[in-house]
């Protein structure tokens, strides 16, 4: 018998709330799936991969967020069921097309979910993307548990179809990484193939006055969805005059700080978010004294209960983030939420949190510190020490998102910038026109096919003067090995066209492209400073494959890894292995360095950095470089 996501009706599996959305899916029929990589949404397409190439349905993992949707609304407009996820600021990549697709509407059922990141654990912000509901027009459901994210995804199918719009589903990090049992429902038949069939002939033809007439429309759906669907999601627990208004992963800690005090309160927990059930919301409101609102990040919610309180309850006194209760940075946990509670409340937390976190701070300082590091035979090092060699701290660094952005760090510095995706190619041509300073781009194969290629274009068109490394590891290596157009394979194992970086900069008229293994320290050197003399736009392609997986391989062929050692005789305690490389295998020994044979992967990359030759391989290590590995 299956487990997991692909286990049968009726059972009861520990599933991640992301895994639970996919079975969401799975459940609801879904023919249609494309995404783009982005914690905390990823395992969404790990787990539809799987139960794609098991049920058949389709799943890719598309260029880019936009790309995702476009190719899920559009299977959507052909009857199909389609889904589509990302994370928060993915949201923004794709928001050009949502935005219009909310006035075209959709046949088949179709759901974006976005998986917010309160806290920024892995983003560069941390927007709230419960305001592009608004703003689109488009419902919105947010569960609070993976059992929920499951029920809620099934739904938003059956609520998106009904009213002929895509549904939003909102998640966060705790929401979409917690795992917890989840009972499964029937698996719907899937449709197959579609046909492309306007309702209407101009339904699909968003220009002015059309337009005007569909955003209208949209506007009753989304009132009609208000009158006979919103409050099936909503639902009052406990009595009392105090209340509290909840959501998403708010409604645990608020269910926790409440069980923690053992007071009593009257809690309306929302499902759908937007738009809200006002009717409902109302007469909570009429029926307490105090509300607290608890939801993670931007006043949301609490702006709309404090608006409808001034009909409703005009008394009611609302505590939230307005009333400096709550913070709208950063994450909640039962600390956050107890505290704000028992304020409103005017008792006193019953839990000693200052013991707690002096308790937990004894046992961090015993724990060695873990920075975040590039893994030992990570090429993107040997790119950057190549590159700080050639280049040292003349240029603006403009690096991107990618385990590249790690270069910031000592010994190697090459970060002045890192923003949004392919942000590092358009801020280039900015350096450029504004100073005279040289710009150079880091920037990741994945990245250059998701945002990096029309700001490359624009540099090329403008006759800008920027250096941009590719560092082409064949892989989206950060958020676990997807693959990208440049990879001869789809996330279900079929071949795919691999698109050719290097075919592909020279075909938009780039002269100076090199490609280039970056182990080897010579060769990229030496592209490096010729392209700092090259006047335009200057590619080098750092191609080599990313450690995690050549290491792997090295294990699987070889039987296991032998590691490099630091040869005691020649080793002067110069450190310039460990001040200039910084692989984490290197240890400082207090008089001479060492290898540390549990962390390094027998690469052999750093050999040339010791100007002893201090650096040997032990009996039976391999030198990827010679023997062929990773590149
Ligand atoms: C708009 C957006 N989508 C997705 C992400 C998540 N994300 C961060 S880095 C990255 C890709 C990294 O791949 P690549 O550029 O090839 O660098 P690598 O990690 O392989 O070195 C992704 C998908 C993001 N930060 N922003």
């Amino acid at each position: 018998m299956k487990r997991g996501l692909l286990a049968p009706a009726g059972s009861v599996e520990p599933l991640l709330g992301n895994e639970a959305i996919a079975r969401g899916a799975v459940e609801a029929g879904v023919d249609v799936t494309a995404a783009y990589p982005g914690t905390p949404s990823t395992e969404i397409g790990e787990a539809l991969a799987e139960a794609a190439r098991e049920l058949g349905f389709y799943f890719e993992w598309s260029a880019n967020e936009k790309v995702a949707v476009e190719v899920a609304a559009a299977a959507a407009w052909s009857g199909l069921r389609s889904m589509c996820f990302m994370k928060h600021v993915g949201v923004n990549v794709a928001s050009d097309a949502l935005f219009t697709l909310a006035y075209a509407g959709v046949v088949g059922g179709m759901v974006v979910v976005s998986a917010d990141d309160p806290h920024a654990h892995s983003s560069q912000n941390e927007q709230d993307n419960r305001y592009y509901a608004v703003s689109m027009s488009l419902p919105m459901l947010e569960p609070s548990n993976p059992q929920e994210a499951k029920d809620l995804t099934v739904r938003a199918f059956d609520l998106s179809e009904r009213y002929s719009v895509p549904f939003l589903v909102r998640s966060t990090t705790r929401v979409s990484h917690v795992r917890a049992p989840v009972r499964l429902g029937e698996v719907r038949a899937r449709r197959g193939k579609g046909d492309f069939r306007p309702p209407e002939p101009d339904r699909y033809l968003q220009v002015g006055a059309i337009a005007r007439k569909h955003h209208a429309e949209l506007l009753e759906k989304l009132e009609r969805i208000e009158a006979e669907a919103a409050g099936e999601f909503a639902r009052v627990e406990g009595e009392g005059e105090f209340g509290i208004v909840t959501s998403g992963v708010g409604y645990l800690y608020a269910l926790e700080a409440v069980k923690l005090l053992g007071v009593e309160v009257k809690v309306l927990k929302l499902g759908m978010t937007h738009p809200l059930p006002e009717r409902i919301l109302s007469e909570f409101l009429e029926g307490v004294e105090r509300v607290l609102v608890v939801e993670e990040l931007e006043p949301f919610l609490e702006d709309r209960v404090r608006a409808v309180a001034k009909d409703a309850n005009p008394e009611l006194e609302v505590l939230g983030k307005r009333s400096g209760h709550l913070p709208r940075v950063g994450e909640y946990n039962a600390e956050v939420v107890v505290r704000a509670l028992a304020e409103g409340l005017g008792e006193s937390p019953p839990v000693d949190f200052e013991g707690l976190r002096r308790r937990a701070s004894e046992v961090l300082e015993r724990l060695p510190p873990r920075p975040p590091v590039l893994c030992p035979a990570c090429p993107h090092r040997a790119t950057g020490y190549a590159m700080k060699r050639a280049l040292g701290s003349r240029p603006v660094y403009l690096n991107d998102i990618g385990c590249y952005a790690l270069l910031f760090q000592k010994p190697f510095e090459l970060a002045h910038v890192t923003h949004a995706m392919g942000s590092s190619m358009g801020f280039a041509s900015g350096i450029d026109v504004a100073t005279d300073r040289i710009p150079v781009v880091l920037i990741g194969d994945s990245t250059f096919f998701h945002a990096g290629i029309p700001a490359l274009i624009n540099a090329i068109h403008q006759k800008r003067r920027v250096i941009v490394a590719v560092l082409d590891n064949r892989i989206t290596a950060m958020t676990g090995h997807q693959p990208h157009p440049g990879v001869p394979r789809r996330a279900t194992g079929e071949e795919a066209t691999p698109i050719d970086i290097e075919r592909l900069v020279r075909g938009l008229g780039v002269d100076f492209v090199r490609v280039v293994d970056p182990y080897d320290f010579k060769e990229t050197e030496r592209a490096f400073r010729e392209a700092e003399k090259h006047g335009g736009v200057a590619v080098v392609v750092c191609r080599r494959e990313c450690a995690l997986l050549t290491a792997a391989r090295v294990r699987r062929e070889r039987g296991r890894i032998v590691p490099y050692r630091v040869d005691p005789e020649r080793c002067t305690y110069c450190r310039v292995c460990i001040m200039t490389y910084a692989c984490p295998a290197f240890v400082d020994a207090g008089d001479r360095v060492e290898r540390d044979p549990a962390v390094g992967f027998g690469c052999g990359s750093c050999v040339p950095v010791c100007p002893y030759g201090a650096i040997v391989p032990s009996e039976g290590a391999v030198d990827w470089r010679r023997d062929g590995y990773g590149v």
